[in-house]
């Protein structure tokens, strides 16, 4: 079992190394990977909160300072692995495969934003922590089925003092599942912090109670997330069972668009955190070691806002679905029972169209 004694990180706040890097971490290709997923991703997250700024999006929770985590992910998931995200996760989502329209369009309120990504994954999951039991559930029916493949199930510090993640991590513990919780401990649930939210000094020590080895990670430490996360997927895959990783991080913005963190959250804290954020840490780092530049990061720059204004353009072109959309995406199976309900909503949209 892994020891909860220290927190563990390559990087320091600076991105200086402050221990001897995983020998994978002398490449520069999969962190330069990483570093322009991040760069990308923030700049989504801006571009969509502009968007609902302007009326054009929905409610949308940035994922500002945490994007070493969802690309962490992202990088060390196979494509067959299946993804169980909570909604903060744009970074692993778009990695996969997802498109930034279709993010947008979930956001926006359009069903159709769920099906980007590989089909096995599931759509984001707004309540929290439901999603913990639908990933035991996948990671059972891959064990059943002795496929070598792990579940990735993320929450925050929040859900992580809800019943369903309790009851999922104690039969991941039990039956050996092949599935790897990352919570991401942003340090506040809404405008509940980490302190009120559980008297434990780790949350990790969960996954202890039930049996799983369990560890805190520098969340905002690329190398430290790559390093643990594929080392806890090859466990999963091979037989080896569960495993919780507390990603220690901090959320940088409000909890989303209809919040305002000020109300409830001190400037120092938030000006100490800025001091520690992924992305300017990796950057540091990989310009320490020759891997990057300023001449590149403009170019990147430059790729990034392109390929968002496409997005944001395909986004704000797709035709609209009509209302009655919202029945196809409940059932598999169309219940009969629905069809009065159906019929009613849809005469009553003719007449106030009609008027
Ligand atoms: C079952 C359920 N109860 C309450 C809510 C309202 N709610 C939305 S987000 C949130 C806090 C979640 O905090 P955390 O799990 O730490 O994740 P974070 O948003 O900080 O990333 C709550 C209580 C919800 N979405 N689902």
């Amino acid at each position: 079992m892994e020891s909860l004694a220290t927190v563990i990180r390559y990087l320091d706040d600076d991105g200086q190394a402050c221990h001897e890097l995983p020998l994978w971490a002398h490449e520069m290709e999969p962190l330069l990977e990483c570093y322009r997923w991040m760069v990308l991703t923030r700049l989504f997250d801006q571009k969509a909160i502009a968007l609902q700024r302007t009326g054009q999006c929905g409610t949308y929770p940035s994922s500002l300072g945490q994007e070493a985590i969802s690309v962490s992910l992202g990088q060390a998931m196979e494509a067959e692995d299946i993804f169980v995200p909570y909604y903060r996760d744009h970074g692993t989502q778009l990695m996969r495969g997802c498109g930034m329209h279709e993010l947008l369009l979930y956001w926006g309120g359009d069903e159709r934003g769920s099906a980007g990504g590989p089909a096995q994954d599931f759509p984001i999951c707004v309540p929290i922590a439901t999603q913990c039991g639908h990933a035991v559930g996948a990671a059972r029916a891959l064990q059943l089925q002795n496929k070598p493949q792990a579940v990735v199930c993320t929450l925050g510090d929040g859900a992580s003092s809800k019943g369903d993640f309790l009851e999922a991590l104690n039969l991941a513990g039990v039956w050996q599942l092949p599935v790897v919780f990352v919570l991401n401990n942003n340090q506040w649930a809404i405008s509940v912090s980490r302190q009120q939210q559980c008297g434990a000094t780790a949350l990790a020590l969960k996954g202890i109670g039930a049996g799983i080895p369990s560890l805190q990670v520098d969340g905002n430490d690329t190398i430290a997330m790559m390093d643990e996360v594929t080392r806890a997927l090859e466990r999963a895959r091979s037989g080896g069972g569960a495993t919780l990783i507390e990603a220690i991080s901090y959320r940088l913005s409000d909890h989303t668009t209809a919040d305002d963190a000020s109300r409830y959250r001190p400037d120092d804290e938030v000006q100490q955190a800025w001091k520690r954020e992924p992305i300017a840490r990796l950057k540091q780092f990989l310009m320490r070691q020759g891997a990057w530049s300023d001449a590149l990061e403009q170019q990147w720059q430059e790729h990034c806002q392109h390929a968002v204004a496409a997005a944001v353009k395909h986004y704000l072109e797709m035709p609209e679905q009509p209302p009655e959309a919202m029945f196809d995406y409940l059932y598999a199976d169309w219940p009969s029972v629905l069809d009065g309900q159906l019929q009613t909503f849809a005469e009553r949209r003719q007449r106030r169209l009609g008027e």
